[in-house]
């Protein structure tokens, strides 16, 4: 039987995962969904099958599995929607693991997982649900990221550092080991966090 997948969301950030996922060589069928690009585009040799409308007809039509490709910057609320939409209709949400990616076998992954290009996910390390793990990323042993965290490319969780759900870890940003980012905080790019970090605030600079 053929093996189909639906990306959910055509912009950066699917390009991004689409990359990864045709070097894994997986799937016989790729479609996406956008809100905006129209039916029929091609994006990187896959095409835009329409807008979410049509994701229980992709859903009869074989594509049991698919991916959130919307990424998030600022809040992850609509990834989280679109990821609880795409479950309820009975998609089965798969882990995409870029093949160049460094994945520890002693590392714990949810569902619906990115990780990109170059990332690295050391010892029993813990991913939830719909996490990006961006290119060049490195997750040290024992992290925990919460569910629909991104962690932006080239981000540095040292070891035993535990990032909330729905947080933003900037491009470039590091957090020193044994500290606690707590849920929907937002840590600029290029910041350096050495120590603990409420729930839904935002730190830049050098956070002490
Ligand atoms: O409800 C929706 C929906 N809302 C917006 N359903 C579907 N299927 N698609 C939706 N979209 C589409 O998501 C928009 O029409 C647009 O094509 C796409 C978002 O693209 P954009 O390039 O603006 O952002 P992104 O989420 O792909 O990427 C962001 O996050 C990444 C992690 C960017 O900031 C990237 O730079 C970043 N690397």
């Amino acid at each position: 039987m053929k093996k189909k997948i639906v990306l959910i969301g055509g912009g950066g950030h699917c390009k991004s995962v689409l990359d990864s996922l045709l070097r894994c060589e997986i799937y016989d069928e790729i479609v996406i969904t956008d809100f905006e690009i129209p039916a029929g585009t091609e994006i990187m040799g896959c095409t835009v099958a329409g807008n979410d409308d049509v994701l229980p007809a992709l859903m009869q039509s074989g594509f049991t599995d698919a991916f959130i490709t919307v990424g998030c910057v600022t809040s992850a609320k609509l990834r989280k929607k679109l990821f609880q939409k795409a479950a309820s209709l009975g998609f089965q949400l798969v882990n995409i693991l870029d093949p160049s990616a460094v994945v520890s076998a002693y590392s714990s992954l949810g569902s619906g997982i990115f990780i990109g290009k170059n990332a690295v996910v050391n010892a029993e390390a813990k991913i939830g649900d719909a996490a990006i793990i961006n290119t060049g990323a490195i997750i040290e042993h024992e992290c925990s990221v919460g569910a629909f965290t991104h962690v932006s490319v080239g981000a540095k969780l040292c070891g035993n550092v535990a990032v909330g759900a729905e947080c933003l870890v900037g491009a470039g940003a590091t957090v020193i080991q044994g500290v606690t980012v707590a849920d929907r905080a937002i840590i600029g790019a290029g910041s350096t966090v050495i120590r603990d970090v409420p729930s839904d605030v935002t730190r830049v600079g050098l956070v002490k």
